[in-house]
């Protein structure tokens, strides 16, 4: 089975990005290649950051590997949290602090309209390349179920009548900014040998 390093530290994005992939390709995560890090992520772009895990893991660990960068991009926040989704709330990644600043700062605003976006960052052999995904919808005025992660309780997909938190994994990763940008990734590692 052929191989490939994807550079998160966030369980639930490897489980995710495995259902996706299936049986495709072997994911190893960063515990797998002995990298027990916070690996740096202080760029100003999703594309920045995804660019920024996976080469540290290239350069540091000499894997080729892929990372992922996510934000939710709220309109009337004028695209916050965005690259700054992970610590909204401050350092740390308390989503349930991040939710709860997110649905303060929308209190009394009817235009709820938002949408998630991965940027995927993949470096193989000699080429460096990325791919994005991205999915619109709305912020719920409260959380509802208790699936997935993140902000997925106060994210409704446009085209879901419920929260990510709602549906199944499966279902969620059919239509999600993440399953769109590893499709394409999928697609990529398809067609050139890894
Ligand atoms: P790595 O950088 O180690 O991959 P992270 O959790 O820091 O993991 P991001 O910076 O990409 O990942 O995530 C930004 C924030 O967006 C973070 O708070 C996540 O919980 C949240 N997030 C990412 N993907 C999400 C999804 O599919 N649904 C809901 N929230 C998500």
């Amino acid at each position: 089975m052929r191989e490939i390093v994807f550079a998160t530290n966030n369980q639930h994005k490897l489980s995710e990005m495995r259902a996706i992939i299936g049986d495709r390709f072997t994911v190893r995560s960063l515990a797998e290649i002995g990298c027990h890090e916070d690996i740096p992520e202080t760029a100003d772009t999703l594309e920045g950051n995804a660019l920024m895990k996976a080469r540290y893991v290239k350069e540091k660990y000499g894997y080729d590997c892929f990372a992922d960068d996510t934000g939710l991009m709220v309109d009337a926040l004028g695209g916050a949290p965005g690259v700054y989704s992970a610590r909204y709330a401050g350092p740390g990644h308390d989503s349930v602090a991040n939710t709860r600043l997110l649905l303060k700062n929308l209190e009394g605003t009817t235009d709820r309209s938002a949408r998630f976006v991965t940027v995927i960052a993949l470096i193989m052999g000699g080429e460096t390349l990325t791919f994005e995904g991205a999915v619109e919808g709305e912020i719920l005025p409260v959380p509802d179920g208790d699936g997935g992660f993140g902000y997925d309780p106060v994210f409704k997909p446009r085209e879901s009548a419920v929260s990510f938190a709602r549906m199944s994994a499966e279902d969620k990763n059919s239509i999600s900014h993440r399953g769109r940008a590893t499709r394409k990734l999928i697609d990529y590692l398809s067609t050139n040998s890894i």
